[in-house]
């Protein structure tokens, strides 16, 4: 490899990793990608999809021209120029403009396809137009976000890299094995020093594999374990009352509501064993501190913020927050401390309208169906792959047909480009410049163009750029995004000199040649955690309902080893079966009593759709669970339904299905 031109990429899946990557070039191609070694966090490693990613640059089934659809849903398509796509569109917008007397009738929706910050050059264009309809929220973890914001006060998650030096981990709902790899480095590190390692998930996952304790817990319960283990705690007196004293609020309310719950009730509802409570009690006891990891998993529930608080409130009973290596681990939002000039760009002004409308994304079609005087008109796909990921699908398909022309951004024609009159082929990371921090460690790195463009593709940014032009050349002043603007332009403004001194980074270039980790990461001095109330009322759908015995399957849907949500599919390296129909594992205990065997033809379904595929046996899945990958190719989120409630995210797993073997099967 000596001598080979190498390049630094970083990887802009919305994963926790946001691994640093080194390119290799060799006779004008992309031969081998690896992690950086240099990188604290990516310490020369990547999963297999990140080293699969040499594939993924020239996939042929990426989107290669703009397309044109010549009715919506036909599967009809015309190759057109950038030229006449940016006229079709910019057109629309125009004429919608003129007929509304602003652009509220114009929208967009952005997925979590790439995180790089120059991404926000979507939201960047829209801003460009003066007031329009956006989205607000997150799908993914808002719901812990708020409950959060609550209680330990803050956002701060400690460095992941030190959770190595905790006494105790105990991951709640989160599956690093598959979603996370290069976090596994610092709990075998932590396992090699005698740290013991919990794990409780209603499934035994790869990462409940290599656990010394894995606690199987009924779906949406982890409130009540961590009340239960409070409980203990509290009354056995091996809590820290020096840190509760100094650095809590609201501790005795807190104690008179665990006061209201049994341990009876704990282990009913949860599905764990006394004696199990005992022993999580005993190790939460034993070891200092505590590394709670909050898994997006185990809020991905109605009553999901509640098992966040329950749990936060084990680290501030046992003292484990500002210890290094302990507290409360879930996520940051870095970016936040960055300039963001591209996304917060102040636009045309209006004279009667002083804002944008926001449509929360948690109930988006819902939301923006409702909206009037103007209706929504437009919509603008990008990054993200509604159609298949969102749930509520029936009233995605009610909203767009209500639209009268739809554009969607993407690499691939997926299940929500094949519903748009217009597909805009995006373009790879590799093809583009950018500008990363990560969700979940402290590093900021740089993503450089090693590629020329695949086909036609283009970049969100340069998309921007080229809309905004046309717009203006076909009615100035229309937009006032900085079209001239370069990516480098873009991305030294982001690094203003309070991000430099954060970063410890001396010159916007040296970037080029490093990756920075953040500096300051220690809890605010006035901090002090507070305990929420103890609110088992809100669980009063742990009986059985109706509902319950109609659909009496929880469904999972959990993310899987080898995809990105719906990303990956057409890889043959990662996903090689190529399969039409999904796999539907379920308990030997369900197979026996529909009579179904391994490889039968399986119906799930509930009363919002139904899905059929091939039942596998997975002799370790509770009884009550069934278990679907996420896939473009059968959407399960159609089954996936409910409503969403302001601040939370969408609570993908409170899903109950039934099961029945399809007759025609032989
Ligand atoms: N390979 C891969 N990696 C990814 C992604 C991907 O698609 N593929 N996606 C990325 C994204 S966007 C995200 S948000 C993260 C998410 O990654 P994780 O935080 O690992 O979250 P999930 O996969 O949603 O769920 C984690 C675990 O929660 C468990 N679980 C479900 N219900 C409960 C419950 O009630 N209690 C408890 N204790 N556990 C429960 C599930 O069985 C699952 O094993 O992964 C990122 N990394
Ligand atoms: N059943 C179920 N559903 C879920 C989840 C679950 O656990 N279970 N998890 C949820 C979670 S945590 C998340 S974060 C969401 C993810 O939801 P989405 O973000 O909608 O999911 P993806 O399938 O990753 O789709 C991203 C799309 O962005 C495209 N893309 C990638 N890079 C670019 C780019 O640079 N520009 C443009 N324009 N497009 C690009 C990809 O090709 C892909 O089509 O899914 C949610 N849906
Ligand atoms: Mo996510």
């Amino acid at each position: 490899m000596l001598g080979m031109p190498t390049f630094r990429n970083t990887c802009p899946r919305h994963c926790y990793g946001s691994c640093s990557m080194i390119s290799h070039m060799s006779g004008g191609k992309l031969t081998r990608v690896v992690g950086d070694s240099e990188h604290g966090y990516t310490r020369g490693r990547l999963c297999a999809k990140g080293y699969s990613l040499i594939q993924y640059a020239l996939d042929e089934y990426r989107l290669k021209y703009p397309l044109r659809q010549v009715r919506r849903g036909s599967g009809e398509w015309r190759r057109i120029s950038w030229d006449q796509a940016y006229e079709i569109i910019a057109s629309k917008m125009i004429e919608l403009n003129t007929r509304y007397g602003s652009n509220l009738g114009l929208g967009y929706y952005k997925g979590n396809g790439n995180a790089g910050l120059l991404h926000q050059a979507v939201e960047g264009m829209f801003a460009g137009l003066g007031p329009h309809t956006r989205p607000i929220g997150d799908i993914c973890s808002a719901t812990g976000e708020t409950a959060l914001r609550e209680t330990v006060n803050e956002l701060r998650n400690p460095d992941p890299e030190k959770m190595s030096d905790a006494g105790l981990i105990v991951i709640w709902g989160a599956n690093p094995a598959n979603t996370n790899i290069n976090q596994m480095k610092f709990i075998y590190e932590a396992r090699q020093k005698g740290t013991p390692l919990v794990v409780i998930d209603p499934l035994l996952t790869h990462t409940a594999n290599r656990a010394d304790l894995y606690v199987q817990i009924n779906p949406g319960t982890d409130a009540w374990l961590a009340w239960g283990i409070a409980k203990l705690l509290i009354e056995s007196d091996k809590i820290d009352k020096e840190f509760i004293r100094q650095k809590t609020r609201e501790f005795h309310r807190y104690k008179q509501g665990l006061e209201g719950i049994t341990l009876e009730e704990v282990c009913s509802h949860t599905g764990v064993h006394l004696r199990v409570v005992e022993e999580l009690a005993d190790l939460y006891a034993r070891f200092h501190p505590a590394a709670n990891w909050l898994g997006f998993g185990m809020q991905r529930y109605p009553t999901g913020g509640e098992s966040v608080k329950a749990v936060s409130a084990l680290a501030a009973l046992t003292g484990s927050f500002g210890s290094v290596g302990g507290g409360v681990y879930f996520r940051h939002r870095p970016q936040e401390e960055f300039p963001l000039h591209i996304a917060k760009h102040q636009g045309v002004k209006q004279p009667l309208l002083t804002s944008s409308r926001e449509v929360p994304v948690n109930d988006f079609p819902g939301k923006a169906m409702k909206l009037q005087e103007p209706p929504l008109k437009m919509l603008w796909v990008s990054c993200g792959n509604p159609l298949a990921q969102d749930y509520n699908l029936r009233a995605w398909r009610d909203l767009f047909q209500q639209m009268e022309f739809i554009v969607t951004v993407d690499l691939y024609l997926n299940s929500t480009a094949r519903q748009s009159d217009l597909v805009l082929p995006a373009a790879s990371f590799f093809e583009e410049e950018d500008l990363h921090v990560s969700f979940w460690h402290h590093w900021l790195s740089y993503n450089q163009k090693v590629l020329p463009a695949f086909y036609e593709a283009k970049s969100d940014l340069q998309i921007a750029r080229e809309l905004t032009r046309k717009l203006n050349e076909l009615q100035p002043g229309f937009s006032n995004f900085p079209a001239e603007k370069e990516p480098w332009d873009w991305i030294e403004g982001e690094l203003s000199p309070e991000i430099r001194e954060l970063y410890g980074l001396e010159e916007p270039a040296d970037l080029k040649r490093h990756s920075y980790r953040r500096k300051k990461e220690s809890l605010l001095s006035g901090w002090n955690y507070c305990f929420s109330r103890v609110q088992p009322h809100l669980f009063k759908d742990m009986r059985e309902t109706e509902s319950s015995l109609l659909f009496p399957y929880h469904l999972l849907t959990p993310q899987s080893l080898l995809k990105f949500h719906t990303q990956y599919e057409t890889l043959s390296w990662l996903n090689g079966e190529n399969r039409e129909e999904p796999i539907i594992e379920l308990a030997e205990e369900i197979a026996c009593k529909h009579t179904i065997r391994e490889d039968s033809l399986v119906e799930i379904y509930n009363e919002h759709g139904s899905i059929s595929g091939r039942a596998k046996i997975n002799p370790y899945l509770p009884e009550k669970i069934i278990l679907v990958e996420q896939s473009d190719r059968y959407p399960i989120n159609h089954l996936i339904s409910g409503q969403g409630k302001a601040g939370e995210s969408i609570p993908y797993f409170d899903c109950r299905v039934n099961l029945r073997r399809v007759r025609s099967d032989v």
